[in-house]
């Protein structure tokens, strides 16, 4: 197919990805908005939905929908099979066990578990935790709270004017009083990937715990803990085209099971008397109450469409975005991009002369454009980086090459209304 037909065709030029087709599943994406048809490109926040997640919902809602591992009725039977069977398949994804899946509300609930359950227990008043100065504040501040109540301290690793991990400066700020390091795998506001096997394997060397927060990541870079040998991996559905409210903490089996339990309910429980609780195995020990069933199943939905359209097609389809967007927008008079790492995922911030990246963000509004501006939760990177927020496009896999047309368009039409 020439390149012109592939374009006519809706295919990706690189890929043969039928983007056109993909768009077709995401019912979201057919409207207008301020009488323009709708460009998504908010999708770190969160990602718009396909028909096989909504459908999942649906399904389960008006034909399973029974509490799991407590009923012998025939719906509980199913719906505990299912949300099960959604473990199963978030394992998969990860290249980890079923028991070493435990569903949480989302990345920050599942940093805030491993936290309190985990790194509580080996934290020691003088004790170091590792950041970077690239983090979100949900892997910022579960270990500041945690700092305070422990007496460890955090000791960051900086970033150079790229956006990249300094790795001789990290490795110089690991001590012996080093227990964890708790490092983004993506960034959400740079886009950056970080060489977190590398880190993991400084780590290991060393005798340090790594957590990974996986938010930014698991829609877009293939994971899997094993090759990786991070002891934990956080993420959160709804950035993977899944329900919100629904997300993943992954602990190897042998830390989960040394874990005291992070919150006390039903369901967590072996038995329970007045005089004593005996607790329930991992994950089952971690997810006190009634879990968010239909968003297990609604997630476990999404990886399956995700892992059928192919995680190598989509990552080489979001290059291709995130180069053409590169290129548009640094042709623009005026634009400044922030993150400009060699090893990137489907993010590119900007700020624009003189302009304050709300109002690039409300103009873009007017155009149809949805864009996230302000700090991202990133307020320490933000500055590092001197600066008080950015205008944000981050791309999925249903985005084209014409809506990254659309964009540059609407950024210098940003550039003429206040320029
Ligand atoms: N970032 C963004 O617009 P939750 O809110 O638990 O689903 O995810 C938290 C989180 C943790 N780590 C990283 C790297 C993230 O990007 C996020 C969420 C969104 O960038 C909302 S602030």
């Amino acid at each position: 197919m020439s390149p012109q037909a592939a374009v006519a065709a809706g295919c990706s030029l690189s890929s043969g990805f039928n983007v056109s087709r993909v768009r077709g599943d995401f019912p979201a994406l057919d409207q207008l908005v301020h009488g323009r048809p709708l460009v998504y490109l908010d999708n770190a926040a969160t990602t718009q939905k396909p028909r096989v997640v909504l459908d999942a919902l649906f399904n389960f809602y008006t034909r399973d929908c029974a509490n799991v591992h407590r009923g012998v009725h025939e719906l509980s039977r199913r719906a505990t099979e299912a949300y099960e069977g959604a473990r199963r398949t978030v394992a998969r994804f990860l290249n980890a066990a079923p028991h070493e899946i435990v569903f949480t509300r989302g990345a920050t609930e599942a940093i805030n578990l491993a936290a309190q359950a985990f790194a509580r227990s080996i934290l020691r008043e003088g004790d170091e935790i590792l950041l970077t100065e690239l983090e979100h504040h949900s892997n910022i501040v579960p270990w500041q709270l945690l700092a305070e109540q422990t007496g460890a301290r955090l000791v960051v690793a900086p970033i150079n004017d790229r956006g990249e991990l300094l790795m001789e400066e990290l490795e110089r700020r690991l001590s012996p009083r080093t227990r964890l390091i708790a490092v983004a795998h993506v960034s959400n506001a740079l886009g950056t990937i970080n060489p977190v096997a590398e880190i993991c394997r400084m780590a290991r060397a060393r005798g340090i715990r790594v957590l990974v927060d996986g938010a930014q990541a698991a829609p877009h870079v293939r994971i899997d803990v094993r090759a990786l040998d991070c002891d934990f991996y956080a993420f959160s559905g709804h950035k993977l085209y899944g329900p919100t409210g629904i997300g993943v903490l992954y602990g190897k089996a042998e830390l989960l099971e040394r874990m005291p339990p992070y919150q006390g309910g039903g369901d967590m429980i072996r038995s329970v008397s007045f005089e004593k609780t005996l607790f329930n195995d991992p994950p089952y020990r971690f997810e006190a109450g009634t879990p968010h069933i239909a968003g297990a199943i609604g997630l476990a939905a999404a990886i399956e469409y995700l892992t059928g359209l192919g995680l190598d097609e989509i990552a080489r389809h979001e290059y291709e975005l995130l180069s053409a967007a590169t290129r548009a927008l640094s042709e623009i008079p005026g634009v400044r991009l922030v993150g400009t790492a060699s090893h990137k995922a489907a993010v590119l911030s900007f700020v624009l002369d003189g302009i304050h990246p709300h109002d690039v963000a409300t103009v873009l509004d007017h155009e149809g454009v949805a864009v996230r501006a302000g700090h991202h939760c990133a307020q320490p990177l933000m500055e590092r980086l001197g600066l008080p927020a950015t205008t944000r496009a981050s791309f999925a896999l249903y985005n084209t090459l014409e809506e990254v047309e659309v964009l540059a368009r609407a950024v210098r039409r940003a550039r003429e209304l206040f320029g």
